[in-house]
């Protein structure tokens, strides 16, 4: 045989069967009726696709879409787990292709209608990949993204083991987390900052099992990583199971010349493995002869088969034998971590099965109606749930009423609302500060004060708990830990300001510098209450140019309308010393950008107050959604005076007037966030010229321009806050508008009333330098300002 490259040798598969662990409900012949209805699943997903592509009207000629030969691959493991496996309480991420699958499995249920499978892929139909809020099929974890649903199930296993120390959920109620993944998202590198986490925090009841079906999207992939993953997951700290062999080709290797073969397709690379299950048994026969036709034992086991049973032997791996994946599932007993590894073939049973080319293949209509008469479906009742198996549908129905995973409730718990105090006794701090200082008192005050808001908050970060002011609630609430752990330092009497003790009790999760995982998280956390029925309440802080990092799992976890409270800090070129690498730029447009998340950036003590408190109660609520603080170190001078409820109203519409114009002005200053001196001493020099100018302050860009790009699409944007706002001015006045942060922010003003804008912002990489040096060098300061409004009103 002509190789490219030997691969190493794989662990050898179980030779033996494991006994058979039935689980007690597992009757005798459960494995018939479970093997039928996997059978049902694969026609059902490959259906489910073809109808959507070739039997639904198409109105605009796209390709629809959808994965037969992802979905073939999985469909028996995810028959295994889901029709014994699985218990209530399970939570499970399944990959994004295999959604068919999925939707088919809660159709023999009954937990989604013929009409969602109907319309998969369509408007209001079944999801291309699994959606927890847009599928109505109760799925756990979104996916999509390849990788962060799989590392999504181990932080929600750390919010779940949170959840049980904090004895808010029962014991009894554990589940395990289990992600179902493809082979090609073991190369997403957030899988490796996951579990390196997960090794920290005694990960445990989490399960991923891998679809070893050795091909991506492009091609199949590099023999090379054979052995590496089981290596890399032993290191830390889960079990690794291989699944490689089905029970027909363990018994094959048994024979005389069997031993030879699994030697041969233990060094198979996996293309040509690939290519032969593609060609069929005749190639099978030929490569086998050519390579070790020759060895005892060797001829006359492969004449014991004709062509099609051999290429069925061929291709018997670990996930294509159901017997073999119940008995691997039941046998685990423990809670470690578990990495199934399960070879298996890209679009098994299916007819370009291995093809290089299959990721987005779809049968033809003449495949299709060879698929359905080997499947034993009659013509016009393709979506009968159980027609063409042997028994009766009864039979079916009653055993599905029988599974463990039948017992899942069919609504999702709902958490009660956490009560956020009254302006009149939540805390305010006073004096000259920034944002970032006033953000760790309150929550300091919070901690110290108690009460069911203060309990129920978690704060985590990555390895920057301490320079985000986090400190005082870790202090005041510890870290989290599943078992006790002590501060070395307070033992040793070292004089620290910090405690770092740890234990089951504590309030703050610490992570090591990966923001996607503080994303990940957050978005794990977010969703304790649906997931687990208890509603914590996440604060996540991180320097914000570092939001960049986390970006797409920060996505992910607004995408499953997970609920927390982000704080970015420092923010901008505010941050002067430490340089153009830590300055943030563009983040307020990803605040405004971003869909599920209320961006907020406050310069005033008294403003961040009222927004944390709203913050706290949006979170929870049904229609909210979760907040992003940008804020800053720069210490300022705080206003004098008592917000009232239409100061309130305002400001978390996104702005208000500091100084409200004259009616008819001719000018008005706009500003955001930690350039409020600047913005002030600016507008106070243009009152001497212009006395009826405004000063309006924004600490919500997004909220405003929500508001207002709702109200344009409803009714006009008369409606809006900031139209609202707006009308006190001259149709033909300026507006200079600024930011430490890229102007178009606050730009969009000058289309609400057609006013003229100037927008001042950032929009080069900063450097370091100190404030002063750096607003003039990158135009945020009062000069700045004055010549913009000069500019404006020329
Ligand atoms: C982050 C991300 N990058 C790229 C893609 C596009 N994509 C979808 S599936 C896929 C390959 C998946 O291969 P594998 O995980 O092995 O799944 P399977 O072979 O079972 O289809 C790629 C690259 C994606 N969904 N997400
Ligand atoms: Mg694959």
């Amino acid at each position: 045989m002509n190789r490219p490259s030997p691969s190493p040798r794989p662990p050898a598969a179980p030779r033996l069967a494991p006994p058979h662990l039935a689980p007690p409900h597992l009757a005798n012949d459960a494995l018939d009726l479970i093997s039928d209805l996997d059978r049902k699943v694969q026609w059902l997903s490959a259906w489910t696709i073809h109808n959507a592509n070739h039997v639904r009207e198409s109105r605009d000629g796209l390709k629809v879409g959808g994965h037969q030969a992802s979905s073939a691959s999985m469909a028996s493991i995810m028959s295994a787990l889901y029709f014994s496996v699985l218990r209530p309480d399970d939570r499970v991420a399944v990959k994004p292709h295999a959604s068919p699958v999925f939707h088919a499995i809660q159709y023999l249920y009954g937990r989604q209608t013929l009409d969602q499978l109907q319309r998969f892929r369509g408007f209001g139909g079944a999801q291309s990949y699994p959606s927890r809020t847009k599928d109505r099929d109760d799925v756990d974890f979104s996916t999509g993204s390849v990788g962060l649903g799989v590392a999504m199930t181990a932080f929600a296993s750390i919010a779940q083991d949170y959840l049980l120390a904090h004895r808010a959920m029962p014991a009894e109620r554990t589940g395990r987390m289990i992600s179902l993944l493809g082979d090609a998202e073991l190369d997403e590198g957030n899988i490796y900052e996951c579990v390196i986490e997960g090794a920290k925090h005694d990960l445990r009841n989490c399960w991923w099992v891998v679809d070893y079906n050795r091909q991506s999207l492009d091609a199949t992939t590099s023999d090379s990583m054979f052995l590496r993953f089981s290596d890399i997951f032993k290191a830390v700290g889960w079990d690794v199971i291989t699944l490689k062999y089905g029970r027909r080709l363990q018994t094959a290797f048994a024979q005389p010349g069997g031993a030879d073969l699994e030697r041969w397709i233990d060094e198979c690379p996996n293309d040509l493995y690939s290519a032969l299950a593609f060609q069929g048994g005749a190639a099978w026969r030929a490569q086998l002869l050519a390579d070790i036709g020759a060895r005892h034992g060797v001829g006359s086991l492969l004449a014991s088969y004709d062509d099609d049973t051999l290429a069925g032997l061929m291709t018997n791996l670990a996930g294509h034998d159901l017997g073999l994946l119940l008995d691997s599932f039941h046998a685990v007993r423990d809670e470690r971590p578990k990495f199934f590894i399960v070879y298996t073939i890209k679009g098994f049973g299916l007819p370009f099965q291995g093809h290089k080319d299959n990721h987005s293949g779809l049968m033809t209509e003449t495949q299709m109606e060879t698929f359905r008469s080997r499947m034993e479906v009659p013509e016009g009742r393709e979506w009968d749930p159980f027609v063409g198996l042997p028994r009766s549908p009864d039979d079916y129905a009653a055993f599905l009423k029988t599974t463990p995973f039948a017992g899942r409730r069919a609504d999702r718990p709902t958490a009660p609302t956490i009560a956020v105090p009254d302006a009149s006794t939540f805390p305010s701090p006073r004096g000259r500060q920034s944002t970032q200082v006033a953000f760790g008192k309150i929550l300091n005050d919070l901690a110290r004060a108690g009460g069911p808001l203060a309990d129920a908050i978690v704060t985590t970060s990555p390895d920057v708990t301490v320079s985000t002011n986090l400190g005082g609630f870790v202090n005041q609430r510890g870290l989290f830990a599943r078992e006790a752990r002590h501060d070395q330092f307070r033992d040793s009497k070292i004089a620290s300001p910090q405690r770092w003790t740890m234990g089951p009790s504590g309030q703050h999760i610490e992570l090591g510098i990966a923001e996607n995982n503080l994303f990940l998280l957050l978005g794990a956390l977010g969703l304790t209450g649906p997931l687990f029925g208890h509603r914590v309440i996440p604060i996540g802080t991180l320097y914000d140019p570092f939001i960049n990092r986390g970006l797409d799992a920060l996505n992910y976890a607004c995408y499953q309308d997970a609920r927390f409270m982000l704080v970015a800090t420092p923010a901008g070129l505010t941050l002067a010393p430490e340089g153009g690498a830590h300055q943030s730029i563009h983040t307020p447009l990803i605040g405004m950008a971003q869909a599920g998340l209320s961006y907020f950036e406050p310069a005033f003590v008294d403003e961040l107050t009222e927004i944390m408190r709203w913050g706290f109660d949006h979170l929870q609520q049904p229609d909210g959604g979760s907040v992003y603080l940008r804020l800053s170190t720069r210490v300022l001078d705080q206003p004098e005076r008592t917000p009232g409820d239409a100061f309130r109203r305002d400001l978390i519409e996104g702005a208000y007037w500091q100084v409200e114009p004259k009616p008819g002005a001719e000018l008005a200053v706009v500003y955001t966030g930690a350039v409020a001196p600047e913005a002030r001493d600016a507008f106070e020099q243009i009152l001497e010229d212009i006395p009826g100018a405004g000063l309006l302050a924004v600490p919500s860009p997004d909220r405003l321009h929500r508001g207002w790009s709702r109200a344009l699409n409803a009714v006009g944007s008369a409606g809006s806050h900031a139209d609202r706002l707006l009308t006190a001015l001259a149709p033909g006045a300026g507006l200079v508008t600024v930011i430490d942060g890229p102007p178009g922010t606050l730009s969009w003003l000058g289309g609400v009333r057609g006013h003229r804008v100037s927008a001042l912002g950032v929009d080069r990489f900063g450097q370091s330098g100190d404030v002063p040096d750096l607003y003039r060098a990158y135009r945020l300061d009062a000069d700045a300002i004055l010549d913009a409004a000069a500019a404006v009103l020329a």
